[in-house]
């Protein structure tokens, strides 16, 4: 047989066009676009669908150390599972270096935990908090030579926070290695002020982590997170971008020359502020950092997807389970907003969401929604063109979407291990209903239908 698997009849959506045509599937690659395909081992007729490259999810954490009697939701089996029902065939997790351990050996834990149990393929991303000499004179260039050119920095998070001398040589580090940084960019003596001002107060509700985390603190952070690449001269992803203020700073930073990838994510889209008043502590469901904004912000944030301004579309998917004691409602969390854990669950829903609310409602066009979901995710973080387009030699990651089906969201239809989803009760238009990881179906009826297959890609920086 010429081909292993022939897709017929779909419309096939890259970052740069919209067409009808065939595709042919060779060794796990795409062998031929459109023409005669005769001969082939598995037909799928995709008529009436969207063939779409499989949704690249580059902002991801699994089983992340989170502090004492906290406990992730997912391991890397329940969230791959749950990114493979959403349209995802590659994640990229983080790497968390702890304080005064070795980012070598938490890389190679990570790496073990995750082998044999991915469902999709795999990119990690390092987090460095301890910038030691050992860390950043040996660990992280070996690291970012063996192929993970991209190191996540915190300026918030007193476990995990850098201060600019830690940040600046992190990034010469990057800088001389070929590796990206990205910034989680909130200062953290403000919130820590504004936090210890409300707990005098008695303000501890789930709110409070709203009102304690201000647009200024992110604007004011971008900023100087921006300085910092700039004075580098280092490439910088600002992550989980929330509001018009910290838009602009990227805007006039790029106007400057800089090498900037900027993210948003479902949360800045869909959710807001007044979720995390939402009684009976169940504001806690909403709880993540930066925390969602008001309607101003949602429609900043839409109009920096329709500008171009942001090149990613990530999950920030960071589950932890709600009824529980490891989890939202660990002791000391509901004693104090302070305590419980930052993060939502979103991996399966994120495509769905921007489908939904960005194509279906006319915001942003089909390519974009490509582009935001799957392609520049590759370019950015060096998986392009092995990963997130459909062309001749790329794997033949596939997603095939009804683009007409709805689907009102609830957690007892998903995939990962948390016990609610923030965006409950939502309806969508438009769900992947077959996944194809190098073309080899792996979602297909609603049914996980091949083993744990996923590996690492190889990246370049
Ligand atoms: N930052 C993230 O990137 N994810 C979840 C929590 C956080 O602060
Ligand atoms: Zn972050
Ligand atoms: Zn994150």
């Amino acid at each position: 047989m010429p081909f292993d698997l022939v897709i017929k009849n779909g419309t096939v959506a890259t970052a740069s066009d919209v067409f009808r045509a065939d595709i042919g599937i060779s060794d796990g690659r795409i062998a031929q676009i459109g023409g005669a395909m005769d001969g082939a081992a598995r037909v799928i007729d995709a008529a009436g669908r969207y063939v779409l490259p499989g949704g690249i999810d580059s902002h991801v954490h699994i089983a992340q150390p989170s502090g004492p009697g906290i406990e992730m939701a997912d391991d890397f089996d329940s969230a791959t599972r749950a990114a493979a029902f959403g349209g995802n065939t590659v994640v990229m997790p983080f790497c968390l270096q702890e304080r005064g351990m070795s980012l070598s050996a938490a890389f190679r834990d990570y790496r073990h935990q995750a082998d044999g149990k991915s469902h999709v393929d795999l990119g990690f991303h390092l987090i460095v908090t301890d910038p030691t000499p050992q860390v950043l004179g040996q660990e992280l260039p070996a690291l970012i030579d063996a192929g993970n050119p991209s190191v996540k920095v915190f300026m918030t998070y007193e476990a995990m926070r850098m201060d600019d001398a830690g940040i600046l040589a992190t990034m010469d580090v990057a800088r001389r290695h070929g590796a990206k940084v990205m910034v989680h960019c909130e200062n953290e003596d403000v919130i820590a002020f504004l936090a210890q001002r409300a707990a005098e107060a008695g303000d501890i509700a789930p709110r409070a982590h709203a009102t304690t985390r201000p647009v200024a603190a992110e604007r004011e952070a971008t900023h100087r997170a921006l300085t910092l690449a700039e004075v580098v001269d280092v490439p910088i992803v600002i992550v989980h971008v929330s509001n018009g203020a910290a838009i602009d700073e990227i805007a006039r930073a790029r106007a400057r020359g800089l090498n900037i990838t900027a993210e948003t994510c479902p949360q800045y889209l869909v959710l807001s502020a007044d979720d995390l008043s939402r009684e009976n502590w169940e504001g806690a469901k909403y709880v993540c950092s930066p925390p969602p904004r008001d309607r101003t912000e949602q429609d900043n944030c839409w109009r920096g997807l329709q500008t171009g301004l942001f090149d990613l579309f990530s999950s920030d998917h960071c589950p932890f389970r709600y009824d529980d004691s490891h989890g939202k409602r660990n002791p000391a969390g509901l004693r104090s907003f302070r305590h419980i854990p930052n993060g939502i669950p979103g991996i399966e829903t994120r495509l769905p969401i921007l489908f939904s609310e960005g194509v279906v409602k006319g915001r942003i066009d089909l390519p974009r929604f490509v582009a935001l979901t799957a392609t520049n995710h590759a370019k950015a973080y060096g998986m392009y063109p092995q990963k997130g387009t459909i062309a001749i030699g790329s794997d033949a990651d596939i997603a095939i979407w009804d683009p007409e089906l709805r689907r009102t969201i609830r957690h007892a239809d998903l995939h990962d291990a948390a016990d609610y989803t923030p965006y409950e009760g939502l309806e969508v238009t438009g769900w992947p209903e077959t996944v194809i990881l190098r073309g080899i179906p792996v979602v297909e009826a609603g049914q996980l239908v091949a083993p744990a297959k996923g590996r690492e890609v190889s990246r370049t920086g």
